[in-house]
């Protein structure tokens, strides 16, 4: 029986990372669907009928049908609708929110511009490159200070909101940041990697389609 989530992505794709890591720590088994970028697949009319981004993730729910896109709003959808990671209280959920939010605005450009730019995706000289560092190192002062005397982002809990941001840092090194002067980013890392459950983007997503185990 095909399993309940079919989630569309590219492996080395942060974003769909993000979504698969969400499902894997919600103990949801996956169908994944290899999107062939490099071809133009996202762009042509079948996808674009089923995510209107013409982007990298597509999760589909066959409990009901629907087709979600952006992966912020996808880790808010499986929250709400897997009971889990949300937050306990509407106080929490509201961070959890501001979180996602902080992160597409502060943090994950910065990584993931540098990232992109170093691995040939995107182009980018020097003065990007330094500007991205400049930003990733403002970003993980606030997450640091944030972090000082708390477990998670977010409550006595992990919460999207780490599972977002993680989904972001896991690619520092990659983007030349050192997160080892950011000591209480570093343990919350250590934390959110000791969950059950989870897996690192390697793990997790194959550069092939796959069907759940
Ligand atoms: N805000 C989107 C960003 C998704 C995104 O940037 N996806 C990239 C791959 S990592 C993509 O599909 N790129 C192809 C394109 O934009 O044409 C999300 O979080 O889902």
């Amino acid at each position: 029986m095909p399993a309940r989530f079919e989630l569309n992505g590219v492996f080395l794709s942060g974003p769909t990372y993000k979504v698969g890591l969400m499902l894997a720590l919600a103990g949801e088994p996956f169908d994944y669907v290899h999107v062939n970028l490099m071809a133009g697949e996202h762009k042509q009319p079948a996808y674009l009928a089923r995510q209107r981004y013409g982007q990298v993730p597509l999760l589909v729910d066959r409990n009901n049908g629907r087709h979600l896109c952006q992966s912020a709003a996808i880790l808010e959808y499986l929250a709400d609708t897997l009971g889990k990671f949300g937050g306990a209280t509407l106080d929490e959920r509201l961070q959890a929110r501001e979180w996602l939010y902080w992160d597409f605005d502060r943090l994950a450009p910065s990584i993931y511009r540098s990232r992109g730019i170093r691995a040939g995706f995107f182009k980018g000289g020097e003065e990007t490159l330094e500007l991205c560092a400049t930003n990733a190192a403002l970003a993980l002062k606030t997450l640091d200070r944030h972090l000082s005397g708390s477990n998670w982002i977010v409550g006595e809990n992990a919460t999207i909101a780490d599972i977002d941001i993680y989904g972001v840092l896991v690619y520092a090194a990659d983007a030349a940041v050192d997160l080892a002067p950011y000591a209480d980013v570093t343990a919350w890392v250590k934390r959110l990697e000791a969950l059950p459950g989870f897996r690192r983007p390697t793990d997790l997503l194959p550069p092939q389609s796959r069907a759940a185990a």
